[in-house]
């Protein structure tokens, strides 16, 4: 059975969760803080995720990704050409998305308020917004960005909306293809069974703004061995 050493919130580790989940491969997950030295003699660079495989290691997640593509297939658009746009999405998700969704999470978790520094706060929200329009303009519908099926693009790009969420990073309403399609995702039982707390809290606070039932969230911590 593959192993994935893994951290909840690290947004590396909940697309790799995403993606065994999407591919239905059963799968062992193990806090690596549990694991330390375990984990440590596996990875060169200390980070998580790492995935083990029939002995095979693997450490960085954008080749788990690619893995799982290569054994199952059905992970990214079958076109060179929507291959090309997809994994597009997902550099701009890291690069663009993701480097405003951490300055904000980096500098509010686990800190007091009262330490805040606004500035910085203030120059990834800005950040934040410059990367939506672009974003906006490349959905093809409004269920995916490709066409209806869910690709690692979409993994992605919900990873770090919904981290981003969580710290109070939200989609503007301007933006209505975008919210739509997050909506949608956040919704399904892949994102729901992979999520960390504080993105399954935030769902839970903003579903019951509008009404759902936040009940329905429930966390994923407990899971260890998915199928
Ligand atoms: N390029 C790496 C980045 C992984 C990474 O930066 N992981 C962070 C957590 S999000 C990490 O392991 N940090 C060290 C630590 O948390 O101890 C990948 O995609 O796998």
């Amino acid at each position: 059975m593959i192993k994935l050493y893994d951290k909840p919130e690290c947004p590396f580790c909940w697309r790799v969760r995403l993606a065994l989940h999407a591919v239905g491969v059963e799968y062992q997950r193990l806090d690596y803080l549990q694991e330390p030295q375990s984990w440590r003699r596996l990875t060169p660079g200390s980070t998580v995720p790492v995935m083990e495989d029939r002995g095979m290691v693997l450490f960085e997640s954008s080749v788990m990704l690619e893995y799982l593509q290569d054994q199952f297939g059905s992970l990214l658009p079958v076109s060179p050409e929507e291959r090309a746009r997809a994994r597009s999405l997902m550099s701009y998700a890291d690069n663009v998305l993701g480097r405003a969704g951490r300055d904000v999470i980096f500098e509010k978790r686990d800190r007091d308020p009262a330490l805040w520094d606004h500035d910085r706060l203030r120059r990834a929200e800005e950040a934040w917004i410059q990367a939506m329009p672009w974003l906006d303009e490349q959905h093809q519908r409004e269920t995916s960005f490709f066409g209806g099926e869910y690709s690692l693009a979409d993994m992605v790009l919900a990873t770090r909306f919904g981290l981003a969420q969580a710290y109070g990073l939200l989609i503007p309403e301007e933006y209505g293809y975008l919210k739509r399609w997050f909506g949608r995702i956040s919704s399904l039982p892949g994102f729901l069974v992979t999520a960390p707390q504080v993105v399954l809290e935030a769902l839970a606070d903003s579903a019951s703004l509008s009404g759902v039932v936040a009940g329905d969230v429930q966390p994923s911590e407990a899971i260890t061995v998915n199928s």
